[in-house]
């Protein structure tokens, strides 16, 4: 007799206009077939407890591998790529490997607080409660870092190797926030290039259309 093993559908918590729009970007830049599960932040679905099971610091995204549980973004974009697009979005050798953990870890502690900051004080707290010395103190924060993605994507046009990684598709997710939080990239050329290049991806644009 013939056992059969199913395989559950890849589980992808969090609505796509959370942080699950990365990985959302990601199963569709590898073509994943996956079930979006619709935890929305905004109506405190993320610390119930049924979801606290799943990721217990009440946060989207986690993901549900069939019975693998992960949670943390950049973790799960690792994983996903690691695991289904190796030697495309996932590079083969371990010093890119590296690489790519090096730019996940950076837009993380370099990046997504300043931006999160700008945005924040000039798009979406009601205009009374903008702080608008903090949203420009995070901009002027973000010079450096940005000078240095700029100078890093200058060389190939992407942050690691030649072509298009995980290491684009996490840092540039964490800066789609840039445009609502009127970032000024008009100093870093190269950069708004990679950035827009990223952007225009049909599958970007496909988890974008989620969202609407
Ligand atoms: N470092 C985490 C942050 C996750 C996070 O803060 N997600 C927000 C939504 S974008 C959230 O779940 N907020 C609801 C809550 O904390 O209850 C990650 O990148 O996955």
């Amino acid at each position: 007799m013939v056992r059969e093993e199913t395989m559950a559908k890849l589980k992808i918590y969090g609505v796509p206009r959370s942080r699950a729009f990365r990985a959302l970007w990601l199963a569709k830049e590898l073509g994943l077939d996956y079930e979006n599960v619709q935890v929305d932040f905004a109506t405190g679905a993320t610390r119930q407890p049924d979801y606290l099971k799943i990721n217990p610091n009440g946060h989207v995204p986690a993901i549900d591998d069939n019975g693998f549980v992960l949670w943390e973004s950049m973790a799960i974009n690792l994983y996903l790529a690691k695991k289904h697009g190796l030697g495309t979005l996932y590079p083969k050798s371990l010093e890119d490997e590296a690489r790519c953990w090096q730019w996940s870890l950076w837009g993380m502690t370099e990046i997504e607080r300043n931006v999160l900051t700008a945005m924040f004080n000039r798009a979406i707290y009601p205009e009374d409660k903008r702080d608008t010395a903090a949203a420009d103190q995070a901009e002027r924060d973000l010079q450096h870092p940005i000078g240095v993605l700029d100078g890093a994507v200058s060389k190939t046009g992407y942050l690691v190797g030649s072509g298009f990684t995980v290491a684009d598709l996490n840092v540039a997710s964490i800066l789609s926030w840039a445009r609502p939080a009127r970032i000024d990239f008009a100093p870093f050329p190269k950069a708004a290039d990679w950035l827009s290049r990223c952007a225009l991806r049909p599958a970007a644009k496909a988890a974008r259309d989620l969202q609407r």
